[in-house]
This record gives C-alpha cells, structure tokens and sequence, in this order.
C-alpha cells in the first residue's frame, strides 16, 4: 500500500514563524505572517508542492483567508498537475451551484479538483455566513448536501427532498470527469456517521497515533454500517531536516518568536471552543509550552497560536518518515502536510523525505524533482 502527500495552500498569508491558516473567526493579528498571500507569492507555494512531489494542496475555507473556489481557479494555467482539495461550506452555497462549479473546475483543469466539505464548527463564523443552524443541525444539512451532491452529477435530473433541500430536476451542463472525491473533516459524535455514510475521505487533525487509530475504528464501522469502505487522511504541519537536531533548534526557534499574550489570547479564545476536533487539539498542549513533544517527533507547539491544526512532525527526515509509516500502518492513506514557509519547508519535505518514502515502497510514484 503507498500513501498520498499532499501540500496547503497558505491563502491567509505565510512567514517564518507560526502563523495563523485556521478557521477561527477572530484570529489574533499577531499571528499574521509577513508573506500576504497574493496571486504571485501562492503560485510559488503551488509551483514548489508540484515540484517537491505533492498530489495536491489543501486550501482552507473562511472568512479568513482568501476564497479556495476562485484562488484556486486562478493557479490553474500557473500550474501543470497540481491537484486542488478545495474546501467549501455547504451552508454558505446550493449543491446544484456547487455540484455546477465543481463540473467547471474540472474541465477548466483537466480534472485536477478534491473537494473538502466543510460542515463548520464555529457558530460565529458560520452566522458571518448568514447561517443559524445549531452544530448538530448542520451535520444532517451536510449528509443531505452530499447525497444531493452526487445527484445532481449523474446523468439524469435529479430530484430530492429532505429536511434542508427540496431539489427538482438538479443537473449540471455534464458532469464532473472525474467526479471529484469528497473529504470530510470532523469529530463530533454527529459528525461520524455522516463521514461513514457519505465521504470518501475522512479527514482529522494531527492528533497521536492511538488516538487516530480510534477515530478510524470509529469511522470504519459507521462506514461498514452503511455498506461503504472510507479511506483516511491526517492534516500534520512538518519540520524535517538532515539531523533532529536542527528541526527541533527551529521550533525553539519559533518559540521564541511567540509572543506569551497570543499564546494566553489564543488559550482563551479557545477554551470552550465549539468544535470537537478543535478541543481535542487545544487540549494536546492546554496553553503551556512545556512538554510540547506529546507523542514521539509529534509537537504540539502550532497550536499555540493557531486554530485548527496545530500538531508538527519534528525530526530527522528518517525519523519524519517513520512517523509517516507509523500512521500508515495505523489506516492512515492520505496526509496533508504544511510548513512555514510553505515555499521552503516544501522543498525540505520533497528533497529530505520523499526519496525515503520512496525507497521504502510507501509511494506508489516517485518523480523526480522537477524545476519549478
Ligand atoms: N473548517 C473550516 O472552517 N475551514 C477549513 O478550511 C477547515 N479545514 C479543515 C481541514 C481538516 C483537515 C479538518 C480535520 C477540519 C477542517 N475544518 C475546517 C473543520 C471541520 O471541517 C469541521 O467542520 C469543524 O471542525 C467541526 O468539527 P467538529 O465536529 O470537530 O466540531
């Protein structure tokens, strides 16, 4: 069996420390990085995960970041086989626009869309949206818009109707080739179900391997329950260098760098956050910076000052790709990995990890590196 690696896309901006990619819909000005995100510095960050090696980039969805649908419509022609795993929130748009959408980003890419449905685990932010459903409402809302979803990309009219959508006659112009794969993140107990049901891929944040194990077990017999098999994904941010050493001098580094108010800020703003997923990786280092090696070459110190993940591979490249392999053998197919800066840490990955990966069979390709 061989892994997938896929890259982020830094659409809320880049730097060298740590800075905050998430969701959150307050995020802390103190954790904006120095690189914005414009057309130009994303292309980089696109042309060094397709020249470091990476299937895709993870694009994230809010209102705090640039919007994934049109940021990365743009790095189409700007990129050659690049796939984008575009996260989108079903309250926030119409399955037949989206499934609409979708059908167009894959003929404008030559196939090149994954889609990341985004149920939503912030009220506030989901309300900026014009969306009032509570978090348990919203995960029955998402379980009717993938099945409606995937109604309007088949070949005839679709009808449907269910609590949240009354569809007649869904289509789109011709359907999506490929249908893209829906990924699915959350860890709610109402969220289980819905990702054994109807996603593809689960997604979860970079929580230790026997905790990701038991979200798998989890997963698989609601998966098993709806006759479906579903394949998993972990979202790790990573610092690999030649010698352990140097990648854990580079979190003392960023440590360094934090400021203590927006470590407490983010504690704070984060103690009784809404979504499960989010309270299990804030309780990974519960606002202190000690002990932050929560797991062997698995730090917690991102989610200091960054909402959503805010785990990190930290070692060796030997010892980044063991971990990978650890996961692996835990049910883990899929990671989805970032770096700050996302230029450079992308590099150290294809050029320090990847050919490790590679000799050891978990890669199912091995290109070359190729000039951006
Ligand atoms: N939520 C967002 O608002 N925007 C995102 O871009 C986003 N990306 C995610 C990526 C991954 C890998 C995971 C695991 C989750 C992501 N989420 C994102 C959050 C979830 O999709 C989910 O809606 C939310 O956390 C509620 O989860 P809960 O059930 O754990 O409370």
């Amino acid at each position: 069996m061989s892994v997938d690696l896929h890259w982020f896309l830094p659409t809320a901006g880049d730097g060298r420390g740590i800075v905050d990619n998430s969701n959150s819909s307050n995020a802390d000005p103190r954790t904006a990085g120095e690189r914005a995100p414009t057309l130009d510095y994303l292309t980089q960050v696109a042309r060094a995960a397709e020249a470091a090696g990476f299937t895709g980039v993870l694009t994230p969805t809010g209102t705090h970041c640039e919007d994934a649908w049109l940021t990365t419509a743009a790095l189409i022609p700007l990129t050659t086989r690049l796939k984008f795993l575009v996260a989108f929130r079903p309250g926030a748009i119409s399955p037949t626009l989206a499934a609409q959408m979708a059908s167009s980003f894959q003929r404008l890419s030559g196939g090149r869309l994954l889609l990341n449905v985004v149920t939503g685990g912030d009220s506030i932010e989901q309300q900026q949206f014009g969306d009032w459903l509570n978090k348990d409402q919203r995960y029955a809302r998402t379980a009717e818009f993938m099945q409606a979803l995937r109604g309007t990309w088949a070949d005839e009219p679709f009808d449907f109707t269910g609590e949240h959508y009354t569809l007649a006659g869904a289509t789109t112009s011709a359907p999506p080739n490929p249908v893209p794969p829906l990924y699915f993140g959350g860890s709610s107990a109402a969220a289980l179900p819905v990702a054994g049901a109807h996603a593809d891929v689960y997604l979860t944040w970079g929580e230790p391997p026997a905790a990701v194990a038991a979200k798998i077990a989890a997963v698989r017999e609601h998966a098993e329950r709806a006759g479906r098999t579903v394949r998993f994904g972990i979202r790790l941010h990573v610092i690999t260098r030649d010698t352990s050493a140097e990648a854990w001098a580079v979190t003392e580094k960023m440590l360094a760098g934090l400021d203590p108010d927006a470590v407490a800020a983010t504690a704070a703003r984060f103690a009784n956050a809404e979504s499960e997923g989010q309270r299990r990786m804030t309780a990974l280092h519960a606002g202190s910076t000690a002990n932050l090696e929560i797991a062997p070459n698995l730090w917690a110190g991102v989610g200091l000052v960054r909402g959503g993940a805010g785990t990190a591979l930290v070692g060796s490249h030997t010892e980044v790709a063991d971990r990978i392999a650890e996961y692996h053998a835990a049910g883990i197919d899929e990671f989805v990995l970032s770096g700050y800066p996302h230029v450079e840490e992308a590099y150290w990955f294809g050029e320090g990890v990847r050919p490790i990966l590679t000799r050891r069979g978990l890669l199912s390709d091995s290109p070359a590196l190729v000039s951006a």
